[in-house]
């Protein structure tokens, strides 16, 4: 212990961060031993990288960087905007066909701190449906379960997590018997993390004997999915394409067969779901041109400008929206985590923190800076991608704020909505939206419908109809109770 605690020191003082050594003496040998195992845990000659590039060089601001040359980008259009109905069935057969033959999985990122949220725990853990208050793992687990009992194939659902929540998401799953998944199809696997530095490039510490570590970002899912050895259970199994969703988002289709499809005609690496921007501001990154590929800019890295932008028709020029809903190829997954490729992006936060004396610290302006890589960075580098739309009214509302937009109340009002069009589609016009508020909330459970099409062939087949009422659940297969008959 002497001889690396020693080493280690000698390595912190060389790049500059001895500090983190300063109250040491001080400790007793649990916590020394505490912050040698984690400070030799650390990529010096990497952060120093990092902070070198993203610290002490002169980092200018994205609204300070002038016009991004990036262009609009193409994506196949849903037909009830004039897409082409044939080739969207033909894409769907063929989707379907791949989930029959079992060779998609489900993938979810998961590691993120649920911060914005307020919330104390893995944010799939997060009550979100607006009657039932089902957890989004919940929401997500029953999607995964309509879908393989329509396709007759059970997926595997990988799910990434961090040392943050890692233990606690294993425990919801255990507590919640997998939502009637098989435990055994359920995989969590932790991404790494990346210590946290102040606005001087130095190391954060928690206290005076613990290193400020953060999630390495929704990036880090290619290193983590290699490195877990689930790449290659799921080459062994015969899986070949990744259905990729965020934690956050209760509303998007966990397995989209038409998507599936349309990314196999294509020969696809990467795949991705497009919304169609109406508010220049809104919080979603922006696919694009850039420098001949296909690319993501992130929204904190756009000009303010350049997202206002309009064209004759009055529509933004820059609209295709990023909901982060994505379809993977297992191989180029392999690739990227191999060739390393994906950049570091420096964000800023404000962390709340013990200071060396156990006061808790709560800064009003950002104090750390953290190192992260962004999934979409894979995006230049794969082949064939190709863009589907998406309605976001069908597909996303994502719940990431405790207030304003993206909020938990949003998203249960989204929710809601579609549960009325759904409704109004299978020809029962509901009253809604009297009084600024749903008169009528009820709940459409995924074991009974994921989407608009399969919940009017249900609901049309279902006799006697049931009535619904204030509260109501249409759930698994049996609804809870009866819909007033339509006068
Ligand atoms: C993300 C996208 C944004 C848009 C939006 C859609 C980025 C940087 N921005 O915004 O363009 O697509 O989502 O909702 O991605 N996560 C991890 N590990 C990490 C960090 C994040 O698993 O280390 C997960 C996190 O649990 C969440 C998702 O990735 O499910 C998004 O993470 P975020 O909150 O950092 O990104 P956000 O919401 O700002």
């Amino acid at each position: 212990m002497i001889g690396k605690a020693a080493r280690i020191r000698k390595d912190f003082e060389t790049f500059g961060q001895m500090h983190i050594f300063a109250g040491f003496d001080t400790l007793d040998t649990r916590a020394q031993k505490r912050l040698v195992t984690q400070a030799g845990a650390v990529d010096l000659p990497h952060l120093n990288q990092l902070i070198t590039s993203f610290v002490k060089s002169k980092w200018t601001p994205p609204d300070h960087r002038g016009e991004l040359a990036i262009q609009p980008t193409p994506y196949i259009v849903r037909p009830e905007n004039g897409g082409d109905r044939a080739k969207w069935a033909s894409a769907r057969r063929r989707g379907e066909a791949a989930l029959r033959a079992g060779k998609v999985a489900a993938v979810t990122v998961a590691g993120g701190q649920g911060t914005r949220l307020g919330f104390d725990g893995p944010k799939g853990a997060f009550p979100i449906t607006p009657v039932e208050g089902k957890p989004l793992f919940q929401v997500f687990a029953e999607k995964l379960l309509a879908a393989q009992e329509r396709y007759g194939h059970p997926i595997m659902w990988l799910i990434m997590t961090s040392p943050v929540n890692h233990e606690a998401t294993l425990a919801f799953f255990k507590q919640h018997n997998s939502f009637g998944l098989d435990p055994k199809q359920i995989h969590c696997f932790q991404q790494r993390q990346m210590p946290v530095v102040d606005l001087d490039g130095k190391i954060l510490l928690e206290g005076s004997d613990s290193i400020v570590l953060s999630p390495d970002g929704h990036g880090g899912l290619f290193h983590a999915l290699l490195h877990s050895g689930l790449l290659e259970r799921l080459h062994s199994q015969g899986v070949e394409i990744l259905s990729y969703f965020q934690v956050d988002n209760p509303l998007v289709h966990c397995i989209d067969p038409a998507f599936i499809g349309f990314h196999l005609e294509a020969g696809s690496d990467f795949s991705s779901k497009v919304i169609l921007k109406t508010d220049p501001d809104e919080k979603v990154g922006l696919f694009c041109q850039r420098n001949g590929c296909l690319s993501i800019v992130e929204y904190s890295d756009l000009p303010s400008e350049q997202a206002a932008q309009r064209d004759p028709s009055g529509r933004l020029v820059h609209r295709t929206g990023n909901p982060a809903i994505h379809l993977l190829g297992r191989d180029f997954i392999e690739k990227i985590a191999r060739d390393e490729t994906l950049p570091f992006h420096r964000t800023e936060k404000k962390l709340t923190l013990f200071d060396a004396q156990g006061q808790l610290r709560s800064p009003n302006q950002p104090n750390a800076i953290k190192f992260e890589r962004f999934l979409f960075d894979a995006l230049p580098f794969a082949n064939n991608p190709i863009l589907v739309e998406s309605d976001r009214n069908e597909e996303f509302s994502p719940v990431k704020n405790a207030t304003g937009p993206t909020s938990p109340e949003t998203c249960k009002e989204d929710q809601l909505r579609l549960f009325h069009r759904w409704m109004s589609a299978a020809g029962m016009d509901l009253p809604y939206k009297t009084e600024g508020r749903f008169p009528f909330p009820f709940e459409v459970s995924p074991l009974f419908a994921t989407d608009q099409d399969t919940f009017v062939e249900k609901w049309r087949g279902l006799e006697p109809k049931p009535f619904l009422q204030e509260g109501s659940v249409l759930g698994n297969n049996t609804p809870l109770s009866t819909v007033p008959r339509k006068n």
